[in-house]
């Protein structure tokens, strides 16, 4: 049995004795539509986005407190276009230092938001943020080393979606808040007064931090939406630390037309699709053939244990769509989304290899803590032997060069990111990916074998503002699990 076999088998006892969800699903309410920054049509200021602290009701009747972007909780939606300049004011009122990584956008190093870009409490960082690709669903959220996983927790996670001229142009619904939806998807704890908790212990920084409850657009699920008759598109981020999301819909399958990065090359129908922590999807549902369909969440999906431990099921209805009378978008299901020609091996003039690691033991879990690396009670994590540091340079890349990253694992599955590219998926867990995987993506799942992506790097990050490559499940992350390399 390895090291994280044995700690779950030890902890069953008191996991079946707690079994259950502490905020068990009841009625529906209203889904909550996150308010919408659009700057298509043309920008004449600097974008405020202040991060403070808030106070929340996810619907548990209690104000928990949070943090916020220009809210108690959660972050606005921005809606951009390619070709547009972002110039960001972001203030820092937390109580504590922080930093906005804009995850999925192709942008240098020094806009990127990393741990290099820090924002002193008090303190404003105004970037002008190149807006160059397709468009995409993204997101920002904290990346200052060690404390990326509190921070995000508490709240500060925002959306961003770029459009561009295709996508403006294209039959698909794009209604915000009529038949265009984002959802933001986490997973929670709370106290039996109502308050989110988070709590850290040696076992908690092996799986990640997971809740028992999931949130969407900070309420507790279920939610409900009332729609039009037609398609509806939904826009799914999961914003959860560390736990893996399985979807599907009531009516099965699940229409599938972006991934990270972008559109897919048509509509795929899968019967499920499994989120990591940092993945986007974007999916249409058909309110013509329904009236009433559902978006269902398992908890259980990459896991394993616990889905051993109940059963496998452990489904909650994330959001409940009833359809109104009225006609909504009235063109049907694309039959083509992009231009996406497959990936080419041959492309490829470097190979680079990164294992993942749970286990680094005792000397080097000293120097993780010398490193700034934060594991609580547990060991480090490094890749390639090293916890993160941040005055050492892991890779360096040259501008413009195709390359395959290989990347394992010596234990358990994990969502691998790497910054300031959009990557193709080679292969995953040594098997083919699925094919809503198969377009342009910044994660990718490694759970056995070898992930490989095809990935070029066209954007410069010096030595004093180097790009990062990471565990997504955030304990990891600031437990040493993160590297960084230079593009040049
Ligand atoms: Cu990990």
């Amino acid at each position: 049995m390895n090291r994280r076999g044995f700690l779950k088998a030890s902890g069953a006892g008191i996991l079946m004795a707690g079994g259950g969800l502490a905020w068990a699903q009841g009625t529906p309410r209203p889904l909550p539509l996150i308010p919408m920054t659009d700057v298509t049509g043309g920008i004449d200021a600097r974008i405020p986005l202040t991060l403070g602290p808030g106070t929340h009701d996810f619907g548990t009747g209690a104000a928990s407190r949070t943090l916020g972007i220009n809210q108690g909780y959660l972050g606005p939606v921005i809606r951009a276009k390619q070709g547009q300049t972002l110039p960001f004011d972001v203030s820092n009122g937390i109580g504590d230092v922080t930093t906005l990584h804009w995850h999925g956008l192709h942008i240098p190093g020094d806009v990127d938001g990393g741990p290099h870009q820090e924002i002193a409490d008090g303190g404003t960082w105004s970037p002008d943020v190149p807006i160059v690709q397709h468009a995409s669903m993204n997101w920002f959220h904290p990346h200052m080393h060690g404390k990326t996983a509190q921070q995000t927790y508490h709240g500060l996670a925002g959306v961003l979606l770029i459009e561009d001229e295709a996508s403006l142009s294209a039959d698909l619904p794009k209604t915000y808040g009529v038949d265009d939806f984002t959802l933001v998807l986490q997973d929670k704890m709370f106290d039996e007064s109502g308050q989110m908790t988070y709590t850290l212990s040696a076992e908690v920084f092996e799986d990640g931090f997971e809740g028992d409850t999931l949130v969407v657009n900070g309420a507790l699920a279920p939610v409900a939406q009332t729609v039009p008759t037609g398609l509806v598109r939904l826009r799914i981020l999961n914003a959860c630390n560390a736990r893996f999301l399985d979807l599907s819909m009531e009516t099965r399958p699940i229409t599938v037309i972006a991934s990270d990065g972008g559109f897919l090359s048509s509509p795929v129908e899968a019967a499920s699709i499994l989120m990591s922590p940092g993945e986007r999807y974007e999916i249409l549902v058909d309110m013509s053939a329904f009236e009433t369909n559902a978006l269902t969440v398992d908890f259980s999906g990459g896991g394993g244990f616990l889905a051993s431990l109940f059963g496998g099921n452990q489904a909650q209805t994330a959001l409940t769509l009833t359809r109104a009378a009225e006609k909504g978008f009235t063109g049907s299901m694309p039959k083509s989304l992009a231009t996406l020609a497959p990936p080419k091996r041959s492309d490829a003039t470097v190979t680079r290899s990164f294992a993942l690691q749970m286990d680094v033991g005792a000397d080097l879990s000293a120097l993780a803590l010398a490193w700034e690396n934060v594991c609580g009670t547990a060991g480090a994590m490094a890749i390639n032997g090293l916890p993160m540091k941040m005055d050492r340079i892991d890779e360096t890349v040259r501008k413009g060069d195709t390359e395959i990253w290989r990347i394992s694992v010596d234990d358990q599955l994990h969502p691998f990111h790497i910054h300031g590219c959009s990557f193709r998926i080679l292969s995953q867990s040594g098997a083919e990916p699925p094919a809503y995987a198969q377009g342009w993506k910044d994660m990718v799942h490694v759970e056995e074998g070898w992930s490989e992506v095809l990935v070029r790097f066209d954007y410069d990050a010096p030595t004093e503002a180097p790009y990062m490559y990471h565990c997504h499940i955030l304990e990891h992350e600031d437990c040493g699990m993160m590297g960084q390399f230079t593009v040049t």
